[in-house]
């Protein structure tokens, strides 16, 4: 009986380290800049207290496409010597709309809804950006050949999706992550 217990006790020590990668060649149908890779139904996470940069350099939104933890401030930047607007929506709604007429501004700004979100700014029409939202932290961009790598997915069966943020279009196959 004690054999037994002291087995027991190894497998719920072990049961939480079960984690994997998941890497690969994402097709992208040649728009690897818009396309962000990541699994559906794993465990959420808050990024609450985890920040990532968004500049405006050049009238151009860096990154083009940003994927988020859900809960995570993005620090809105202007880096331009001239005003730029955010303007984010979603779907045709929209959920933001700040000016930054100074360069080195800093808008922080917490993204807590799930989901895909276009970024414009209504003074450079030619701009435009892609922010997505995210459940838990397993995604990836993917580089010029599409490969990704995202590290330590708990062990189960999931929804890996390739996602081209720019024209929403996803292609979702099933994972298995040991
Ligand atoms: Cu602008």
């Amino acid at each position: 009986m004690r054999k037994l217990i002291a087995s027991l006790a190894l497998v719920v020590v072990a049961a939480p380290a079960l984690a994997g990668n998941l890497a690969g060649i994402a097709d992208c149908n040649g728009d690897c800049g818009s396309t962000v890779v990541y699994v559906e139904g794993a465990p959420t996470r808050d990024g609450a207290g985890t920040t990532v940069d968004f500049d405006q350099k050049d009238k151009v939104f860096i990154p083009h496409v940003l994927p988020v933890l859900q809960g995570a401030t993005v620090n809105i930047k202007n880096g331009d010597p001239f005003l730029h607007n955010v303007h984010v929506y979603s779907g045709k709604e929209t959920v933001l709309n700040i000016a930054l007429p100074f360069q080195g501004q800093v808008m922080p700004q917490a993204f807590t809804e799930p989901g895909r979100y276009e970024v414009l700014c209504d003074a450079h029409p030619e701009m435009s950006a892609f922010i997505m939202v995210l459940e838990n932290p397993f995604f990836a961009t993917v580089d010029e050949a599409g490969a990704y790598e995202i590290t330590d997915v708990p062990a189960g069966e999931y929804t890996l999706v390739v996602h081209n943020v720019a024209t929403d279009q996803a292609v979702r196959s099933p994972v298995v992550v040991n």
